[in-house]
């Protein structure tokens, strides 16, 4: 059983928290955290009032940098990681047209570099969770092609590997987190012709571990989060039924905290918002315990706020709910 409840609760419980050494040490990953949480609210029906959802934006706003960028947190410097995140959120609590879109393009323009890959901030590290989020952010906003999208798709395939996986960057070895970044970005660039579809899906399904959960890498132990990264780049590939939805769902459940709501990465260990995002994306995107299969696995965003802005059913790459009839379930 999905304790629905409780995990809006376990959100709202942190939205409201006091400051706390914790809080002040994770200040830097904020802007996530936010779009970690209304994301959970968002897919469980239990979105913000409309004064509170002015509160999240005055914040998220305050985090707005002269360099058309945001940080992860009021003062912090522009990085592409929570400028996605400001842009999701504003999605979600219905309030995009606070963005100010022509200096949040210049910003992510300026990040592209000749060889089509994305610095995530002016510091220069290069790494292919850049292009996504940069693509991604631009989709939103309805520009990418303010990019090189050819150079970007060319930058990506450069890092896919023998095993049909992609890295952090050139010759870097596959990994979950990453290829969902390659995947998604390819799926938004429609370069989707680039991924070995069958040999990446082969590799995505090896992923899922005797628990049922899913690992990042080859002998990794399993860890929620990869019920997003793997499994979505599973549903891009339209090959969702490779794995056992009903065996990941089980170590997902098992992984609650059913008094003080919430999804931690592996059983018994503490919850947190990203773990309790990921599990409950991963869990609709299978269409268990009653969740609408409502999270578009390129956009990490629901139907529903994505209609918002226009993005219509059409251009969402969820697949078509009878395909999830899994061999290995039966
Ligand atoms: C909008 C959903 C969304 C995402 C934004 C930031 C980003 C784009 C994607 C991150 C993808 C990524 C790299 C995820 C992996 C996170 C993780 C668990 C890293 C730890 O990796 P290892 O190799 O741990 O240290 P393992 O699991 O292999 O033991």
């Amino acid at each position: 059983m999905l304790h629905k409840e409780k995990h809006v609760q376990f959100v709202h419980k942190l939205m409201h928290a006091p400051e706390t050494l914790e809080s002040i040490m994770t200040e830097h990953l904020k802007m996530n955290a936010i779009y970690w949480g209304l994301s959970v609210l968002d897919l469980l029906d239990s979105l913000p009032s409309k004064e509170e959802s002015d509160e999240i934006m005055k914040w998220i706003m305050s985090c707005r940098n002269r360099d058309g960028g945001f940080g992860g947190a009021p003062m912090h410097d522009s990085h592409i990681l929570y400028t996605l995140s400001a842009i999701q959120s504003a999605v979600i609590l219905g309030h995009l047209d606070q963005i100010d879109c022509d200096s949040v393009v210049n910003y992510i323009v300026g990040l592209q570099k000749p060889d089509g890959s994305f610095m995530g901030d002016k510091f220069g590290e290069i790494d292919t969770r850049f292009v996504y989020c940069s693509c991604l952010s631009l989709s939103i906003l309805g520009k990418l092609d303010a990019i090189n999208q050819k150079s970007a798709a060319e930058y990506i395939e450069k890092c896919k590997n023998w095993d049909g996986g992609f890295g952090q960057k050139e010759s870097s070895e596959s990994h979950g987190g990453q290829i969902f970044c390659c995947v998604g970005a390819l799926s938004l660039l429609n370069r989707l012709d680039i991924v070995e579809k069958d040999k990446l899906a082969w590799w995505l399904s090896e992923r899922q571990t005797s628990v049922g959960g899913l690992c990042g890498r080859p002998e990794k132990d399993p860890d929620v989060c990869y019920s997003w990264w793997i499994l979505s780049s599973l549903a891009i590939l339209d090959r969702l039924k490779w794995i056992s939805c009903d065996a990941l769902s089980a170590f997902i459940l098992h992984c609650q905290d059913p008094e003080n709501g919430g999804i931690s990465d592996a059983p018994d260990n503490v919850a947190d918002v990203y773990h309790t995002f990921f599990g409950i994306a991963g869990l609709s995107l299978m269409g268990k315990c009653d969740l609408k299969r409502t999270i578009d696995p390129s956009y990490a965003l629901t139907h529903r706020a994505l209609e918002s802005i226009g993005i219509n059913k059409e251009k969402i790459s969820l697949p078509k709910v009878e395909k999830i009839k899994e061999k290995k379930d039966e």
